[in-house]
Protein backbone atom coordinates (compact mmCIF):
# COMPACT_ATOMS: atom_id res chain seq x y z
CA UNK A 1 0.00 0.00 0.00
CA UNK A 2 1.48 3.34 -0.85
CA UNK A 3 1.05 6.18 1.99
CA UNK A 4 -2.31 7.72 1.09
CA UNK A 5 -3.51 4.14 1.31
CA UNK A 6 -2.61 3.70 4.78
CA UNK A 7 -4.12 6.77 6.05
CA UNK A 8 -7.32 6.05 4.49
CA UNK A 9 -7.21 2.96 6.01
CA UNK A 10 -5.85 3.96 9.10
CA UNK A 11 -9.25 6.59 9.25
CA UNK A 12 -11.98 3.67 7.87
CA UNK A 13 -10.43 0.97 10.31
CA UNK A 14 -11.71 3.55 13.36
CA UNK A 15 -14.31 1.68 15.33
CA UNK A 16 -17.45 3.77 17.60
CA UNK A 17 -16.47 2.07 20.44
CA UNK A 18 -12.78 3.34 20.05
CA UNK A 19 -11.50 6.29 22.18
CA UNK A 20 -9.56 8.97 20.17
CA UNK A 21 -7.81 11.83 20.58
CA UNK A 22 -6.20 14.46 18.26
CA UNK A 23 -2.74 16.01 20.12
CA UNK A 24 -1.43 18.73 17.98
CA UNK A 25 1.65 21.48 18.19
CA UNK A 26 -0.41 24.03 20.66
CA UNK A 27 1.22 27.33 20.94
CA UNK A 28 1.19 27.57 17.30
CA UNK A 29 -1.25 29.18 14.53
CA UNK A 30 -0.58 25.89 11.27
CA UNK A 31 -0.80 23.82 14.73
CA UNK A 32 -4.56 24.41 15.87
CA UNK A 33 -5.86 25.26 12.22
CA UNK A 34 -4.41 21.42 11.34
CA UNK A 35 -6.08 20.27 14.56
CA UNK A 36 -9.14 21.24 13.52
CA UNK A 37 -9.55 20.30 10.32
CA UNK A 38 -8.47 16.84 11.15
CA UNK A 39 -10.98 16.70 14.27
CA UNK A 40 -13.82 17.71 11.84
CA UNK A 41 -13.06 15.85 8.81
CA UNK A 42 -12.90 12.46 11.02
CA UNK A 43 -16.41 13.79 12.36
CA UNK A 44 -17.83 14.08 8.93
CA UNK A 45 -16.10 10.91 8.08
CA UNK A 46 -16.42 8.47 11.04
CA UNK A 47 -19.96 10.08 12.16
CA UNK A 48 -18.80 10.46 15.34
CA UNK A 49 -16.77 13.04 17.97
CA UNK A 50 -13.08 12.80 19.06
CA UNK A 51 -13.07 12.14 22.54
CA UNK A 52 -10.01 14.61 23.34
CA UNK A 53 -7.96 17.03 21.72
CA UNK A 54 -4.50 17.97 23.55
CA UNK A 55 -2.33 20.82 22.84
CA UNK A 56 1.38 20.00 23.48
CA UNK A 57 4.50 22.16 23.22
CA UNK A 58 6.87 20.87 20.12
CA UNK A 59 9.03 19.01 22.00
CA UNK A 60 8.00 15.32 21.22
CA UNK A 61 6.31 12.40 22.97
CA UNK A 62 6.46 13.05 26.62
CA UNK A 63 5.70 10.19 29.21
CA UNK A 64 3.36 13.22 30.44
CA UNK A 65 1.52 12.81 27.38
CA UNK A 66 1.94 8.75 27.62
CA UNK A 67 0.50 8.61 31.33
CA UNK A 68 -2.59 11.30 30.30
CA UNK A 69 -3.46 8.54 27.20
CA UNK A 70 -3.49 5.95 29.24
CA UNK A 71 -5.59 7.69 32.02
CA UNK A 72 -7.87 8.57 29.35
CA UNK A 73 -8.14 5.24 28.26
CA UNK A 74 -7.51 6.24 24.67
CA UNK A 75 -6.56 3.75 22.11
CA UNK A 76 -6.45 5.81 18.59
CA UNK A 77 -3.78 8.62 18.90
CA UNK A 78 -3.52 11.10 16.37
CA UNK A 79 -0.52 13.74 16.12
CA UNK A 80 -0.61 16.66 14.02
CA UNK A 81 1.94 19.08 12.82
CA UNK A 82 4.35 17.86 16.16
CA UNK A 83 8.18 16.25 15.32
CA UNK A 84 7.99 13.40 17.65
CA UNK A 85 10.71 11.56 15.72
CA UNK A 86 13.31 11.76 18.18
CA UNK A 87 10.80 9.01 21.24
CA UNK A 88 11.34 6.09 19.84
CA UNK A 89 11.31 4.36 22.75
CA UNK A 90 8.07 6.27 23.95
CA UNK A 91 6.66 5.72 20.60
CA UNK A 92 7.86 2.03 20.62
CA UNK A 93 6.18 1.61 24.57
CA UNK A 94 2.89 3.61 23.20
CA UNK A 95 2.21 1.32 20.46
CA UNK A 96 2.01 -1.90 22.60
CA UNK A 97 -1.43 0.53 23.62
CA UNK A 98 -2.49 2.47 20.95
CA UNK A 99 -2.76 2.89 16.99
CA UNK A 100 -0.77 5.98 16.03
CA UNK A 101 -1.40 8.35 13.36
CA UNK A 102 1.69 11.08 13.01
CA UNK A 103 0.52 14.05 9.91
CA UNK A 104 3.53 16.44 9.92
CA UNK A 105 5.74 18.40 7.86
CA UNK A 106 8.78 18.98 10.01
CA UNK A 107 12.01 18.27 8.86
CA UNK A 108 11.75 14.23 8.01
CA UNK A 109 14.45 12.29 10.03
CA UNK A 110 13.33 9.11 10.32
CA UNK A 111 10.26 6.75 8.98
CA UNK A 112 7.78 6.01 11.66
CA UNK A 113 5.58 3.57 10.07
CA UNK A 114 5.15 0.03 11.94
CA UNK A 115 2.72 -2.33 11.99
CA UNK A 116 1.07 0.03 14.46
CA UNK A 117 1.96 3.04 13.60
CA UNK A 118 1.06 5.06 10.54
CA UNK A 119 3.20 7.89 9.31
CA UNK A 120 2.68 10.46 6.76
CA UNK A 121 4.75 13.10 6.10
CA UNK A 122 4.29 16.65 3.36
CA UNK A 123 7.69 14.19 1.66
CA UNK A 124 5.69 11.38 0.82
CA UNK A 125 2.91 13.43 -0.87
CA UNK A 126 5.02 16.14 -2.06
CA UNK A 127 8.43 15.78 -2.91
CA UNK A 128 8.85 19.04 -5.02
CA UNK A 129 7.53 21.29 -2.23
CA UNK A 130 10.64 21.68 1.06
CA UNK A 131 7.88 19.69 3.82
CA UNK A 132 8.41 23.34 6.12
CA UNK A 133 6.28 25.26 3.51
CA UNK A 134 3.71 22.55 2.73
CA UNK A 135 2.31 22.92 6.45
CA UNK A 136 0.06 20.81 8.59
CA UNK A 137 -2.99 22.49 7.85
CA UNK A 138 -2.77 22.04 3.83
CA UNK A 139 -1.72 18.50 4.25
CA UNK A 140 -4.27 17.39 6.48
CA UNK A 141 -6.97 19.66 3.96
CA UNK A 142 -5.56 17.68 0.91
CA UNK A 143 -5.47 14.31 2.53
CA UNK A 144 -8.90 14.56 4.49
CA UNK A 145 -10.12 15.80 0.98
CA UNK A 146 -9.89 11.70 -0.13
CA UNK A 147 -12.05 11.22 2.52
CA UNK A 148 -15.03 14.08 2.82
CA UNK A 149 -16.43 17.10 1.65
CA UNK A 150 -14.28 19.50 3.58
CA UNK A 151 -14.48 22.33 0.77
CA UNK A 152 -16.02 24.64 3.88
CA UNK A 153 -12.78 24.25 5.56
CA UNK A 154 -10.41 25.65 2.50
CA UNK A 155 -10.77 29.43 4.79
CA UNK A 156 -8.90 27.32 7.92
CA UNK A 157 -5.89 25.90 5.67
CA UNK A 158 -5.22 29.57 3.97
CA UNK A 159 -4.61 30.80 8.13
CA UNK A 160 -2.80 27.65 9.19
CA UNK A 161 -0.23 28.34 5.33
CA UNK A 162 0.04 31.87 6.58
CA UNK A 163 0.72 30.98 10.41
CA UNK A 164 3.57 28.53 8.77
CA UNK A 165 4.75 30.92 5.83
CA UNK A 166 4.27 28.60 3.42
CA UNK A 167 1.83 30.78 1.54
CA UNK A 168 4.05 31.83 -1.25
CA UNK A 169 3.67 27.77 -2.68
CA UNK A 170 -0.04 28.03 -2.81
CA UNK A 171 -0.66 31.11 -4.20
CA UNK A 172 -3.35 29.67 -6.48
CA UNK A 173 -5.13 28.00 -3.67
CA UNK A 174 -4.71 30.79 -1.55
CA UNK A 175 -6.03 33.66 -4.45
CA UNK A 176 -8.81 31.37 -5.10
CA UNK A 177 -9.64 30.84 -1.80
CA UNK A 178 -9.86 34.62 -1.01
CA UNK A 179 -12.02 35.07 -3.69
CA UNK A 180 -14.16 32.82 -2.46
CA UNK A 181 -14.58 34.66 0.56
CA UNK A 182 -14.14 38.38 -1.12
CA UNK A 183 -11.23 38.85 0.71
CA UNK A 184 -9.10 42.03 -1.11
CA UNK A 185 -5.77 40.67 -2.08
CA UNK A 186 -2.97 42.93 -1.27
CA UNK A 187 1.22 43.09 -1.34
CA UNK A 188 1.59 41.86 2.32
CA UNK A 189 -0.57 39.22 3.43
CA UNK A 190 -0.44 39.85 6.30
CA UNK A 191 -2.63 42.70 5.54
CA UNK A 192 -5.32 41.43 4.24
CA UNK A 193 -8.21 39.96 6.04
CA UNK A 194 -6.68 36.55 5.92
CA UNK A 195 -3.62 37.47 7.28
CA UNK A 196 -5.32 39.75 10.14
CA UNK A 197 -7.51 36.41 11.27
CA UNK A 198 -4.09 34.75 11.16
CA UNK A 199 -2.38 37.49 13.71
CA UNK A 200 -5.26 37.17 16.02
CA UNK A 201 -5.59 33.24 16.25
CA UNK A 202 -1.78 33.39 16.60
CA UNK A 203 -1.93 36.10 19.37
CA UNK A 204 -4.59 33.66 20.95
CA UNK A 205 -2.44 31.02 20.95
CA UNK A 206 0.25 33.14 22.76
CA UNK A 207 -2.01 32.49 26.20
CA UNK A 208 -1.75 28.71 27.23
CA UNK A 209 -4.63 29.70 29.82
CA UNK A 210 -6.77 30.08 26.84
CA UNK A 211 -5.61 27.70 24.53
CA UNK A 212 -9.03 25.33 24.62
CA UNK A 213 -11.07 28.72 24.37
CA UNK A 214 -8.94 29.40 20.90
CA UNK A 215 -9.69 25.88 19.77
CA UNK A 216 -13.45 26.12 20.61
CA UNK A 217 -13.71 29.83 19.10
CA UNK A 218 -12.40 28.48 15.50
CA UNK A 219 -13.91 25.44 15.56
CA UNK A 220 -16.98 27.15 15.76
CA UNK A 221 -15.96 29.54 13.39
CA UNK A 222 -17.25 29.22 9.66
CA UNK A 223 -14.92 32.00 8.24
CA UNK A 224 -12.01 34.23 9.13
CA UNK A 225 -14.67 36.91 9.41
CA UNK A 226 -15.88 35.23 12.85
CA UNK A 227 -12.24 35.36 14.12
CA UNK A 228 -11.33 38.90 13.38
CA UNK A 229 -14.31 39.74 15.16
CA UNK A 230 -14.09 37.80 18.02
CA UNK A 231 -13.81 40.17 21.50
CA UNK A 232 -11.09 37.85 23.41
CA UNK A 233 -9.10 36.92 20.13
CA UNK A 234 -8.66 40.87 19.59
CA UNK A 235 -7.97 41.32 23.12
CA UNK A 236 -4.91 38.54 22.87
CA UNK A 237 -3.66 40.54 19.81
CA UNK A 238 -3.53 43.75 21.39
CA UNK A 239 -1.80 42.69 24.37
CA UNK A 240 0.69 40.85 22.36
CA UNK A 241 1.03 43.68 19.79
CA UNK A 242 2.41 45.98 22.63
CA UNK A 243 4.25 43.00 23.55
CA UNK A 244 6.21 42.61 20.92
CA UNK A 245 6.48 46.29 20.68
CA UNK A 246 8.56 46.20 23.45
CA UNK A 247 11.02 43.83 22.93
CA UNK A 248 11.35 44.81 19.06
CA UNK A 249 12.28 48.38 20.31
CA UNK A 250 14.60 46.78 22.44
CA UNK A 251 16.30 44.45 20.50
CA UNK A 252 19.91 46.59 20.63
CA UNK A 253 20.25 44.76 24.18
CA UNK A 254 20.36 41.25 22.34
CA UNK A 255 24.16 40.27 22.01
CA UNK A 256 25.97 39.68 18.76
CA UNK A 257 29.01 37.38 17.44
CA UNK A 258 29.33 38.02 13.69
CA UNK A 259 26.03 37.96 12.13
CA UNK A 260 24.08 35.19 15.00
CA UNK A 261 22.22 37.41 17.10
CA UNK A 262 21.00 36.21 20.78
CA UNK A 263 18.60 37.78 22.27
CA UNK A 264 17.56 37.09 26.25
CA UNK A 265 13.65 38.07 26.62
CA UNK A 266 11.42 37.65 29.93
CA UNK A 267 8.19 38.45 27.98
CA UNK A 268 4.71 38.77 29.98
CA UNK A 269 3.37 36.36 27.01
CA UNK A 270 4.68 33.44 24.79
CA UNK A 271 5.64 35.65 21.77
CA UNK A 272 8.98 34.25 21.87
CA UNK A 273 8.61 32.58 18.02
CA UNK A 274 6.56 35.58 16.80
CA UNK A 275 9.18 37.45 17.49
CA UNK A 276 11.98 35.67 16.19
CA UNK A 277 9.75 35.28 12.91
CA UNK A 278 9.50 39.05 13.00
CA UNK A 279 12.92 40.39 13.85
CA UNK A 280 14.32 37.79 11.01
CA UNK A 281 12.35 38.91 8.58
CA UNK A 282 12.16 42.56 9.24
CA UNK A 283 15.07 43.68 11.18
CA UNK A 284 17.95 41.02 11.56
CA UNK A 285 17.53 39.73 7.32
CA UNK A 286 20.47 38.53 7.16
CA UNK A 287 21.20 37.47 10.47
CA UNK A 288 20.60 33.69 12.36
CA UNK A 289 18.17 34.66 15.33
CA UNK A 290 18.14 33.08 18.52
CA UNK A 291 15.46 33.93 21.07
CA UNK A 292 15.71 32.17 24.63
CA UNK A 293 12.52 32.97 26.43
CA UNK A 294 13.08 32.57 29.99
CA UNK A 295 9.34 33.71 31.40
CA UNK A 296 8.54 29.92 31.18
CA UNK A 297 7.24 28.21 34.41
CA UNK A 298 6.82 24.94 32.68
CA UNK A 299 8.52 21.78 34.46
CA UNK A 300 9.73 19.24 32.22
CA UNK A 301 9.08 15.46 32.56
CA UNK A 302 12.23 14.67 34.62
CA UNK A 303 11.61 17.64 36.52
CA UNK A 304 13.45 20.41 34.67
CA UNK A 305 13.29 23.91 34.84
CA UNK A 306 13.52 24.71 31.69
CA UNK A 307 13.55 27.91 29.15
CA UNK A 308 12.51 28.30 25.27
CA UNK A 309 14.64 28.72 22.75
CA UNK A 310 13.24 30.25 19.18
CA UNK A 311 15.91 29.96 16.20
CA UNK A 312 15.41 31.66 12.76
CA UNK A 313 17.69 32.06 9.59
CA UNK A 314 15.15 32.84 6.66
CA UNK A 315 18.40 32.94 4.30
CA UNK A 316 19.67 29.46 5.46
CA UNK A 317 22.90 30.99 5.98
CA UNK A 318 23.04 28.57 9.19
CA UNK A 319 20.53 25.67 9.39
CA UNK A 320 19.33 26.73 12.42
CA UNK A 321 17.78 23.27 13.47
CA UNK A 322 21.13 21.93 12.93
CA UNK A 323 22.48 24.48 14.62
CA UNK A 324 20.19 23.57 17.85
CA UNK A 325 20.58 20.02 17.34
CA UNK A 326 24.36 20.85 17.56
CA UNK A 327 24.36 23.00 20.78
CA UNK A 328 21.74 21.05 23.05
CA UNK A 329 23.73 17.59 22.09
CA UNK A 330 25.58 17.12 25.21
CA UNK A 331 23.08 18.94 27.74
CA UNK A 332 21.29 16.88 29.72
CA UNK A 333 17.19 17.31 29.39
CA UNK A 334 17.67 19.47 26.51
CA UNK A 335 15.79 19.06 23.24
CA UNK A 336 15.17 20.46 19.87
CA UNK A 337 14.17 20.04 16.36
CA UNK A 338 11.92 22.22 13.42
CA UNK A 339 12.79 23.60 10.21
CA UNK A 340 16.16 24.63 8.32
CA UNK A 341 14.84 28.34 8.50
CA UNK A 342 12.88 28.05 11.79
CA UNK A 343 13.47 25.89 14.87
CA UNK A 344 12.91 25.81 18.31
CA UNK A 345 13.35 23.59 21.64
CA UNK A 346 14.06 24.08 25.58
CA UNK A 347 17.21 23.82 27.96
CA UNK A 348 17.07 23.58 31.27
CA UNK A 349 17.17 26.87 32.94
CA UNK A 350 20.65 26.35 34.69
CA UNK A 351 22.06 25.49 31.61
CA UNK A 352 21.52 29.13 29.69
CA UNK A 353 25.08 30.26 29.92
CA UNK A 354 26.86 26.94 28.89
CA UNK A 355 24.42 26.97 25.83
CA UNK A 356 24.90 30.43 24.33
CA UNK A 357 28.83 28.90 24.08
CA UNK A 358 27.95 26.29 22.63
CA UNK A 359 25.49 28.09 19.76
CA UNK A 360 28.84 30.21 18.95
CA UNK A 361 31.13 27.75 19.28
CA UNK A 362 28.66 25.72 16.52
CA UNK A 363 28.04 28.72 14.76
CA UNK A 364 31.53 29.46 13.99
CA UNK A 365 32.35 25.76 12.87
CA UNK A 366 29.10 25.91 10.49
CA UNK A 367 29.46 29.36 8.86
CA UNK A 368 33.49 28.67 8.59
CA UNK A 369 32.61 25.05 7.10
CA UNK A 370 30.55 26.93 4.54
CA UNK A 371 33.79 28.63 2.92
CA UNK A 372 35.65 25.54 2.33
CA UNK A 373 35.75 24.03 -1.00
MN1 LIG B 1 3.50 23.46 11.20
Amino acid sequence: MDHIQEFNSYIKNIKPEDKITVVYHGFCGDGVCSAIITVKSLERTLERKVDITIHEPNVGFSNTLFEKLKTEKINKVIFVDLAIYKSIDIIKKAEKLFDILVIDHHEYTNDLNSAKTTFIHSNFVNKNIPSNFYPASKLCYDLFSNLTNIEDLDWLSCLGLIADAGYKQWKEFLVKTMKRYGVKEKEDIFLTEFGKATANITSGESFSEHADDVFEIIYNANSHKQILNNKLLNECNKKVSDELKYWIDNRDKAERHKDLIIYVINPKYKIGSTLSTILSFQYFKNSTTIIIDTSTKVISDEGYDYVKVSARDQNINVKVNKLLEMATKSLKGAKAGGHMPAAGGIIKREDMEIFKKKLIKFYDELTSNKHQP
